[in-house]
């Protein structure tokens, strides 16, 4: 997206930036207090135009070299790199990243899940036996009268394959629909361990080595489904195994989380341990009656961002913000302190805190920041590190200097809509399945299914693209499944009540009325995208949409996406053949060989394909016409018959 120059400083007006009322808020006062956010300096720093189209590389001496986005054959690298070679390269190297992020937490979960198995760590419980279970039955293990610590034993073992296995595909990979699988065996992409995958793909991108940009992407998908059926979705069944798979749950989400007379201790971040650790730390008595002698009426918990959104969806913690009001939040002068892990954590937050005499504390050990207090969480002694946050909090709001302005906004709304839930909730718990689902699509009530996701990013104004794209498509009576900062976006515009339903089209209107449940379904953090997945090769097994995840009615877009992390899960949806969109910029060169590729030369070989546009409704139009051209190919595009369709006639429809 080409932001024009704005001139000074002065002359932007902060509803240009962002349509969230508290953050707009928050950016006049941080104006007035003479305090510099993320806003500022995108406003400040013009991004590269060479960058952005990717037309640069730095993997060798010999250069840097810049290829021109307006000839890009005009030119090579010194070692006579191409610019799709270039492109492709620098593209694999931000999925790697990007799956490097997610499995890398997956893989800590998975260590403490060992940990709490072998009866090392003693915090943290198999809080969900059932889900357990399942997790077991779907890749094969025996559980059928066993003791659960055996099952877990065995669990812990398989899943670690996800990670460490040299050769054969990944315990996962049992859950992906038949013929999808067949499309990647095909291909030769059915992930090994991830550790192997991202290891091959920094290799392949070195200078010398792999220099075909079809091939380099082979490896980009490999990778990237390593991250999406690999260690994303270990992250999110070990949490729902260790700490309660989400259902739903009313949860207030804004700035106005914040209490004015109580303790507030923002938690942001990724992995859960120090959040569900912190959560019990401050409902310790001795705690809340050192911040009542302080002069706090209590101690006010809330998160922000994705361990923020896994928070919410799974106790219902109240939710502040999304990536974008991180420092804004900072600007109340009422968090007495934030307490950080890893990803998205931006450096700009240490001299915002300073500016409030907030401590911003960091606590994991791969994740420091210059300037931060470091109070290390240790898996095996959690509550050392979260009562001493706790702690801190309590003599930073005794010490509290200068007023204090929370924005008085709160948006209620229901969160925690994880498969097994969206399962049961549409089947009813005797005949919990995804059958009615796919009735309400073959049907016509439902058109199909979108997962709107991903982060904002302050060369947008924050939250417009997220929100007006969801209006679109539930107006159009597509479902929109969502996570990470997307689904706290759709949150603050009020659209997780069941009354929203309102706004969708008549289809989905009457089956929200129906169930009463909202026209966008949140399932958590950005690992959850796992859970999409899931729903979506549920949806292909319950029969009647296809025989594989590209045949479904379904689109994914990442309207505001800034972090690689954005780029594994593009590349991984892509990967499973879902059309999958992104706002803001794309960093590619339209017409080169490389982009044909990824928008249009995947799907021919059977899998997904990317699109871009920076414009919500043209977003909107592109994900609808999808959603009607797969309509059409099942057979479902001969009007809204409003029929209940046998098993016959749904194997038949897939057939054709
Ligand atoms: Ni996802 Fe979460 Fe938000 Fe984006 Fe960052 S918090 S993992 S990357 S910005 S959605
Ligand atoms: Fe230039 Fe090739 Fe080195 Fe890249 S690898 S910096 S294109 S010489």
């Amino acid at each position: 997206m080409e932001k024009e120059e704005t001139g000074s400083k002065k002359t932007v007006n902060v509803r240009d930036l962002t349509i969230c009322d508290a953050t707009a808020q928050m950016l006049e006062k941080a104006k007035r207090d003479g305090v510099e956010t993320a806003f500022d300096r995108a406003l400040s720093m013009k991004a590269c135009p060479i960058g952005a189209d990717s037309a640069c590389c730095k993997h060798c001496a010999m250069g840097p070299c810049r290829l021109s986005s307006k000839d890009p054959y005009g030119k090579v690298g010194v070692c006579g790199a191409t610019i799709d070679t270039i492109q492709a390269r620098n593209f694999a190297r931000m999925v790697a990243s990007g799956a490097a992020a997610h499995t890398d937490h997956g893989m800590a979960m998975l260590d403490l899940f060992r940990e709490v198995v072998n009866g090392n760590i003693t915090d943290y419980q198999i809080k969900d036996t059932e889900k357990l279970e399942s997790v077991a039955q779907s890749i094969g293990i025996e559980t059928e009268g066993r003791e659960m610590k055996d099952i877990a034993l065995d669990l812990y073992k398989e899943l670690e394959r996800t990670y460490t296995q040299v050769d054969g595909e990944i315990p996962f990979a049992a859950r992906v629909p038949e013929k999808t699988l067949e499309t990647w065996r095909k291909a030769g992409i059915v992930p090994r361990g991830a550790m192997r995958e991202i290891m091959e793909l920094m290799h392949r991108t070195h200078m010398g080595v792999d220099q075909h940009y079809e091939n380099i992407t082979k490896q980009s998908s490999r990778t990237a489904l390593s991250d999406g059926w690999g260690g994303s979705m270990v992250a999110t069944e070990i949490s729902d195994i260790l700490y309660g798979t989400p259902s739903p749950v009313s949860v207030n989400v804004n700035m106005g989380c914040l209490k004015e007379d109580q303790v507030n201790i923002i938690v942001h971040g990724h992995e859960p341990n120090m959040f569900e650790s912190i959560l019990s730390s401050v409902n310790e008595p001795t705690l809340i009656q050192a911040a009542k002698d302080a002069g706090a009426k209590g101690i006010n918990l809330v998160g922000m961002c994705c361990s923020g959104a896994e928070m919410m969806s799974r106790h219902g913690v109240p939710h502040a913000g999304n990536f974008m009001s991180t420092e804004a939040i900072l600007v109340t002068n009422a968090v007495d302190a934030m307490c950080v892990d890893i990803q998205c954590i931006k450096q700009g937050l240490v001299k915002v805190a300073d500016c409030y005499n907030t401590p911003l504390i960091t606590t994991n050990t791969r994740a420091h920041i210059e300037g931060a207090t470091h109070i290390e969480f240790k898996d095996h002694d959690p509550r050392a590190c979260t009562d001493e946050v706790v702690i801190r909090a309590i003599s930073r709001f005794k010490n509290r200097k200068g007023p204090v302005e929370i924005p008085k906004i709160q948006n209620i709304g229901i969160h925690g809509f994880s498969h097994e839930y969206i399962n049961y909730m549409l089947g009813g718990s005797f005949r919990g399945s995804y059958t009615p689902l796919n009735d309400n699509i073959i049907n016509g009530r439902i058109r199909g299914a979108a997962g709107v996701v991903g982060c904002t990013n302050p060369r947008v104004k924050q939250d417009w693209v997220h929100v007006e794209l969801v209006k679109e498509l539930i107006k159009n009576d597509v479902l929109v499944l969502q996570t990470g900062c997307s689904q706290v976006a759709l949150a603050k515009a009020g659209l997780y009540t069941p009354e929203a339903a309102c706004l969708a089209g008549p289809g989905l209107s009457e089956v929200c009325e129906a169930v009463g449940m909202p026209p966008v379904l949140g399932m958590g953090s950005c690992v959850d995208n796992s859970r999409i997945l899931v729903a979506a090769s549920q949806m292909v097994k319950e029969g009647g949409l296809g025989n594989s995840i590209a045949d479904l009615p379904l689109a994914g877009a990442a309207p505001e996406w800034m972090s690689e992390k954005a780029i594994s899960i593009g590349q991984y949806f892509v990967a499973s053949g879902v059309y999958t969109i992104f706002g803001v910029t794309f960093p590619i060169i339209e017409g080169t060989k490389f982009h044909k590729l990824l928008f249009e030369g995947l799907e021919q070989q059977g899998f997904g394909k990317w699109g871009f546009t920076a414009d919500p409704y043209e977003m909107a139009k592109l994900m609808i016409a999808h959603i009607d051209k797969k309509r059409k190919a099942l057979g479902l595009d001969k009007g809204k018959e409003r029929v209940l369709v046998d098993m016959a006639t749904r194997r038949e429809m897939s057939a054709a």
